[in-house]
């Protein structure tokens, strides 16, 4: 089994990626910005107390997605292997994610970080904002908010994956076309 993190600001393409690069190498995609998703449009009590938290562009309880993951894990014995986009968000969510597959005799195999420039991922979301109305891409103080948040929790676990030597930068600047290629090729060593 070979498992994936991507990686990065949002905007940076993380979403766009996961479901090509999923499908290229037989691996299970999994969101946890898409399963929130799911529950808010399900109209379930966890949706509900999701959505105000997601649309102010602040992270969820790590406890939330750190159950919604590990119920998928387990749902999705015999597979290939593991891409996880946009999770983990935090330092906390990452050694539980470590001991959720060392339990499983499964690990963090790499680790592909996007770098995307700061006003480019600003374009990319308020444009998605038009086409896919998501309330935390319409307001550019909630996208100022979501980067900002992304330095102060979620940069840090760049620093804790470069000691274990999984971290694998990719320039995600360019087309759709392009960046699938570059993450492609660093995909295939594992696989
Ligand atoms: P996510 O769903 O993970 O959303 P995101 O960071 O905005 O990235 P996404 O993957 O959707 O977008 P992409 O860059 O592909 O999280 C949403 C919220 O859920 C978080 O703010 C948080 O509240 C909560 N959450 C999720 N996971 C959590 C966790 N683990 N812990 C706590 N809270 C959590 O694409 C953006 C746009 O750019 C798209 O329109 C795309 O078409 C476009 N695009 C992509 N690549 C492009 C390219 N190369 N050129 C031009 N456009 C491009």
């Amino acid at each position: 089994m070979v498992n994936f993190l991507i990686f990065g600001p949002p905007g940076s393409g993380k979403g766009t990626q996961s479901v090509k690069l999923a499908e290229k190498f037989n691996l299970v995609h999994l969101s946890t910005g898409d399963m929130l998703r799911a529950e808010i449009t399900a109209g379930t009590e966890l949706g509900k107390k999701m959505s105000s938290i997601m649309a102010k562009g602040e992270l969820v309880p790590d406890e939330v997605v750190i159950e919604m993951i590990a119920a998928k894990i387990d749902a999705a014995k015999g597979t290939a292997g593991f891409l996880f986009d946009g999770f983990p968000r935090t330092v906390s969510q990452t050694i539980e994610l470590e001991k959720m597959l060392g339990k499983r005799g499964m690990k963090i195999d790499s680790m592909l970080v996007l770098d995307v420039e700061h006003d480019e991922l600003f374009k990319r979301l308020i444009l998605r904002a038009e086409l896919s109305g998501r309330p935390d891409d319409k307001d550019p103080a909630v996208i100022e908010n979501r980067i900002n948040v992304y330095k102060s929790k979620t940069e840090p676990i760049i620093n804790y994956c470069r000691e274990n030597g999984i971290y694998q930068p990719v320039n995600g600047m360019g087309t759709v076309d392009d960046i699938f290629v570059r993450l492609s090729d660093k995909m295939r060593k594992f696989v």
